[in-house]
């Protein structure tokens, strides 16, 4: 079983029903359960400022899905959700991104992994810090980042 930590955003058209029925289609997907979530958190858009307020959550997850495979289902849920490839940084209905994948660090052109920016970002840290209770890894960074 792979253990997944992945990030959840929208801000347009009821974005608490977007990311809570993002969990859910995560949780119908083959072989993967939804094994714990964090809240929700409102918080200002990081990047371009002339858009609305986010809605951000993490989830845990177990799968046998591999990361392509993985990204693919995402996308595919994103798309159901309507989003549409608008501007890099811009509003969207349902963003899913994978935020780390067991121990693993792969890079390749469609998909980084540990998410690059994660660190950055306070909307994907604090409600992973609340799913993994501050125990968690990121791989490249080692173990400066699990405090308890
Ligand atoms: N800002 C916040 N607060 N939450 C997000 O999910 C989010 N997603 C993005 C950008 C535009 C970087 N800003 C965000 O993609």
């Amino acid at each position: 079983m792979n253990i997944v930590f992945i990030a959840l955003g929208s801000n347009l058209n009821n974005p608490i029903y977007h990311v809570e029925k993002g969990i859910r289609d995560i949780n119908h997907l083959l072989n993967t359960k939804v094994l714990k979530r964090s809240s929700l958190y409102k918080s200002k858009p990081i990047g371009p400022q002339n858009q609305r307020d986010y809605i951000n959550a993490v989830i845990k997850i177990e799968t046998l899905q591999e990361p392509i495979e993985l990204l693919d289902s995402l996308q595919d849920i994103e798309t159901q959700h309507h989003r549409r490839k608008t501007k890099r940084w811009g509003p969207r209905t349902l963003d899913l991104d994978i935020l780390i994948f067991n121990e693993l660090e792969f890079n390749h052109k469609r998909l980084t992994i540990p998410h690059p920016e994660m660190i950055n970002r306070d909307f994907v840290l604090i409600p992973l810090y609340e799913v993994t209770n501050y125990n968690f890894m990121i791989p490249k960074y080692g173990k400066l980042l699990q405090y308890i």
